[in-house]
């Protein structure tokens, strides 16, 4: 590679244009302190667009020479340049040695292509196989104390830095610990040091590598191999401001139906309907709330997406309707591989479409997954995304609520006749979206599957909300589905790196998202399936899923004392939903995840920064989930300020390494002193009309609290309610505005017999609890 260097500048309309022999770059800034450098190669016009990127108001730049280069400046926000050697210093941040490699790799031409490309990434391949071949790299200096969080869905612990991390959806069917990529793609970075968040996106398809002081430890490398680098510099300075700022460039999610938000039971697979049955008769028998049931691939007529087998699923209404009323939906897989049959009428429609991938030949490719032989729908047009939409129309008709979305990197088993193997199980880099390449398109294959799902259920289903989970997504993806996190194993390993697997996506803008609980493969055992199944009521996304070859791991598969604990947690999951409904409603209006790593809220606390295995869900609660098996304590920390044991009441000061008493019958977990938490009963609700919404007080000497409400589906208008309070240790006032129809309690929890209330009360062992009357209740001691 050759260091890229400019001639020379221009201000032209707010832009700054940099000049030199093979690259050219430009510099715009946006409204929110937002900065872009986009560096294209000259043998490419300059008009690079964005499939993911909403871009904000556009601010004039103003530059000012300076000993080492120009200052700019745009609004409130100033960013360093240098040209010759190329840098930018920004936010704390020094960007330098800008390179390039001109191994065209992206260009369609039919003989550069046969000379470079045969297969990206067999250029220049290296023994991890994931060297990039072409394309642009620019140099992070590194800081001692520096943090890396994001990237997206990762092995590994929080901090991504010291490790190589590549941007290829792959068909991870086997995680282990050491493995990278998985199905996700989120070329997104936040640098963290010093108690500054900041984040850095690299908005390009084309597989890219975050080299995180890996392989040099002075400095980080940002690596793409496509014909341009568009970086877009997102500033904070608090984690959520970040998060704020980015999810407005790349979108954020939907409110989702409440359902969502409860308990989902999954199996590859519930084969046929006497099974789907059996199945929720048991969830009734054992008294465990259930809101979704899947069927997996093989409700499919011979694995043919938008049919029923006959024979196993003859009366899919019947069953939805059946389900319906016992409160529990259907949700059904649709993976992207169309079987090539002659007379199947989404092959036969799609292929009048002309809607299917095709080689280097321009022919159609045929390859193998599921189904033999499969085609695969090339959702980098509007015209097929809308086609795949439309199809769903037999599942909706059906009653069926959602669609999961699988396989979706995509993941092949064979191309043209050759079986495929390891990372590279997926379509040659060299296939066709029209005129682009797979190697671009690659990474969004998933993004715009689910978008094509999403806007078709949006479309069938009108009124309603759309619910779809993916296991492929590129940055944005939460703009049109949930993610799960894919193929884990029944590990207790598995079961720990799923915390920071899904903090870091939740730092990507992926606000809902889940493991499944339990583990994929492999065999599940009682205590694991307990303490996962309590871990799991604090995921975003909350289900049980296992696969075909491992034991059953339902609630009830490992009898007492394990099902009592796995109905506790999935109970306790209900209680909390109003406080999970309010915290969704806030990732849609500004983008935060529900998951939160401890620094999010305490970014000044160094202890707090890594810390791997414990999360706060929004900011009023602290979870420190057990993850080795015989354990019946553990150690946590607690950060700066009250909190409130959630179980017993007692109160403890922060900063604190403490060690909590960790019984099989519930999540270590504290409740932050001066908050409000809004819960409910254990029981799914009809909607979100919490009726008795129970705010549950950590008192101090002031205490808030907000909960969302609407229907929990629509989009009629919802309504925030808030609760303040005062506190002067020996009189408690609450106030909630607005007062709502349905009953509103107070509650605490670890307080002693109060002499007096505002209502007659209920008190035992430490429980208080008392309704609120036209919004208000107050307690004396
Ligand atoms: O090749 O549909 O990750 O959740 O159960 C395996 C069968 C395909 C992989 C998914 C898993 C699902 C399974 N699928």
């Amino acid at each position: 590679m050759r260091s890229v260097n400019f001639d020379g500048y221009r201000l032209e309309d707010g832009v700054l244009w940099l000049e030199g022999a093979q690259s050219q770059a430009r510099l715009e800034a946006y409204a929110g302190g937002y900065w872009r450098l986009l560096v294209w190669h000259r043998s490419r016009d300059a008009g690079k667009g964005s499939w993911v990127v909403r871009r904000p108001e556009a601010v004039p730049i103003e530059a000012e020479p300076e000993a080492a280069g120009l200052r700019l400046r745009a609004g409130a926000a100033e960013l360093h340049l240098r040209l010759a050697p190329f840098g930018l210093d920004w936010a704390g941040l020094a960007l330098a040695d800008l390179q390039v490699d001109e191994l065209p790799t992206w260009t369609t031409d039919a003989a550069a292509v046969a000379e470079a490309v045969a297969g990206v990434g067999a250029v220049r391949e290296t023994e991890d196989g994931h060297a990039l071949g072409g394309g642009y790299a620019l140099h992070l200096q590194e800081r001692d104390g520096r943090r890396y969080f994001g990237l997206g869905e990762r092995t590994g612990f929080l901090d991504k830095k010291g490790r190589r991390w590549l941007n290829w959806t792959a068909d991870a069917f086997e995680q282990q610990p050491k493995d990278d990529p998985l199905y996700q793609a989120h070329p997104f970075l936040i640098a963290f040091d010093e108690g500054q968040a900041r984040g850095l996106f690299l908005d390009e398809s084309w597989k890219s590598a975050f080299d995180l002081a890996f392989r040099e430890p002075g400095r980080s490398r940002i690596a793409v191999e496509g014909p341009t680098f568009d970086l877009w510099l997102v500033p904070g300075p608090e984690p959520a401001a970040v998060l704020e700022r980015f999810t407005a460039l790349v979108g954020r999610p939907g409110l989702p139906p409440l359902w969502a938000l409860g308990y989902h039971q999954c199996r590859w697979s519930y084969p046929d309907e006497d099974s789907v049955r059996e199945v929720v008769r048991k969830f009734e028998r054992h008294e465990i709330p259930l809101s979704a049931l899947w069927l997996d691939i093989d409700y499919m007529d011979g694995y043919k997406v938008f049919t029923f087998s006959p024979h196993r699923f003859p009366d899919p209404p019947r069953l939805v309707r059946e389900l319906a009323e016992k409160g529990v939906r259907v949700v059904t897989i649709v993976d992207p591989g169309v079987k090539k049959e002659a007379g199947y009428s989404v092959y036969e429609s799609g292929r009048k479409l002309d809607a299917f991938v095709k080689n280097r030949r321009e022919e159609e490719l045929v390859g193998e997954v599921w189904p033999k032989p499969a085609v695969w729908p090339d959702f980098s047009r509007p015209e097929v995304r809308r086609w795949w939409g439309e199809q769903h129309r037999p599942l909706v008709e059906a009653g069926v609520a959602g669609i999961w979305n699988d396989m979706n990197e995509p993941a092949a088993f064979a191309v043209e006749g050759d079986e495929v193997f390891g990372i590279g199980k997926t379509l040659p880099s060299d296939a066709r979206h029209g005129e682009r390449l797979h190697a671009e398109v690659h990474n969004l294959y998933g993004l715009l599957m689910s978008r094509a799902t999403h806007e078709g259920l949006a479309h069938l289903r009108e009124g309603r909300r759309p619910f779809v989970l993916t296991r492929s997504g590129f940055s944005g993806i939460q703009h049109y589905a949930w993610v799960w996190t894919g193929d884990n194993g029944s590990y207790w390993e598995h079961m720990a790196m799923s915390v920071p697997m899904l903090l870091n996506l939740g730092l990507s803008g992926v606000a809902f998202c889940g493991a499944d609980i339990g583990g994929f493969r492999g065999d599940a055992d009682g205590e694991l399936l307990a303490r996962w199944t309590w871990l799991g009521a604090f995921y975003p996304f909350m289900r049980n899923h296992s696969a075909k070859t491992s034991r059953r791991q339902e609630p009830w598969a490992f009898g007492e004392p394990w099902l009592g604990h796995v109905r506790e947690a999935i109970r306790f999951r209900y209680r909390l939903l109003p406080y999970l409904y309010t915290l969704a409603e806030e990732a849609v209006r500004t983008g935060q995840p529900l998951m939160r790593p401890l620094f999010y809220h305490f970014p000044n606390d160094p202890e707090a920064a890594a810390v791997h295995d414990q999360f706060l869900l929004g900011p009023d609660l602290l979870a420190a989930p057990v993850l080795q098996p015989g354990a019946r304590r553990r150690l946590v920390y607690l950060p700066e300020g009250g909190w409130r044991d959630f179980w017993t009441g007692a109160e403890q000061a922060g900063p604190a390494w403490v060690v909590a008493e960790a019984p099989l019958d519930r999540i270590p977990l504290w409740q932050r002193v001066g908050s409000a938490l809004p819960l409910s009963v254990p029981e799914p609700p009809a909607q979100a009309h919490w009726d008795p919404l129970i705010w549950r007080v950590a008192p101090a000497a002031h205490v808030l609290g907000a909960a969302y409400l609407d229907e929990g589906e629509g989009d009629g208008a919802g309504l925030r309610v808030r609760l303040t309070g005062r506190y002067d240790g020996s009189r408690l006032l609450v106030t909630q505005e607005p007062v709502t129809d349905g009953r509103a309690w107070l509650e605490l929890v670890g307080a002693d017999e109060p002499r007096r209330a505002s209502a007659p009360f209920e008190y035992e062992d430490g429980r208080f609890r008392v309704e609120l009357q036209a919004g208000e209740a107050w307690v004396e001691w």
